[in-house]
């Protein structure tokens, strides 16, 4: 696994942050090093997964990356007539995820689809993940989004959604802020390091904070949403549709 030194020299002009090729080869080291809790989010969301699994369905991974998730729950469910379909529009993550679940989950049980989330037909669903990746999805287009999902689950599925999130009250938000730097030092990230990524993200991830994710899910019309999981400035959700 190469490391992730993407930002490590100082660059004349940081550009906004893309999911490419230089992206996907570094990105399990990146993703490990940067989110506090990704390795318990994903080992989790497998075992939240084998609770709501129904034969014959479907399984999204909206920005599935490299299909850490899949990958997650297909080892805690055993049933050969799901499907896991994993989406994201970067051809260069998905090359990488298809080489990743090859050898793991039998090709027939899955489907990789270039695309945007946003467009994306979700139905017969019983699962649907969505691990840091709506934060990368334009703000107006979040409540449709997140409306399409719950419209494709069938009754008794599940909607898991982590992300880096924001918090209402501006010294609650330094704080965290200020462990996650903490973390990222921690896991050998440098200072300049840590603000050109910052910088090469700030027009292209936008947080929401947790009342405003809980809203969202029940707006979409999961009467029971709740947060389940936080670490620093990252949380995972959940709602199940009734
Ligand atoms: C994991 N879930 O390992 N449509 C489709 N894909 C998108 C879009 C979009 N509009 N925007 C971004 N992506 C994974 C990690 S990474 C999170 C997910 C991170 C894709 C993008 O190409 C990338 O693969 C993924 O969403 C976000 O748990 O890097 O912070």
């Amino acid at each position: 696994m190469d490391k992730d030194k993407l930002f490590a020299q100082a660059l004349p002009q940081v550009v906004d942050f893309k999911f490419d090729e230089s992206v996907s080869r570094v990105f399990p080291d990146m993703i490990r090093r940067s989110v506090p809790g990704y390795e318990a989010i994903i080992e989790l969301t497998g075992s939240i997964a084998e609770k709501y699994a129904q034969p014959a369905t479907n399984i999204y991974d909206l920005g599935c990356a490299l299909g850490a998730s899949m990958l997650s729950m297909s080892s805690t469910i055993n049933q050969e007539s799901i499907q896991y379909i994993g989406i994201d529009n970067s051809a260069a993550m998905l090359e990488e995820c298809q080489k990743i679940l090859q050898p793991v989950i039998p090709r027939h049980q899955f489907q990789l689809i270039e695309g945007q989330v946003e467009d994306a037909a979700i139905d017969n669903a019983c699962i649907v993940v969505m691990n840091f990746t709506l934060q990368f999805i334009n703000p107006a287009l979040r409540d449709q989004l997140v409306g399409r999902i719950y419209q494709g689950l069938i009754p008794d599925g599940v909607f898991i959604v982590s992300e880096k999130i924001d918090f209402s009250n501006d010294q609650e938000s330094t704080l965290q802020q200020q462990l996650h730097e903490q973390f990222k030092i921690s896991n050998g990230y440098s200072e300049l390091e840590i603000s050109q990524k910052r910088i090469a993200l700030e027009q292209v991830m936008i947080l929401d904070d947790r009342e405003q994710h809980l809203d969202r899910l029940r707006r979409a019309g999961f009467k029971n949403a709740v947060q389940w999981f936080q670490s620093f400035n990252f949380a995972s959700f959940v709602g199940v549709k009734e």
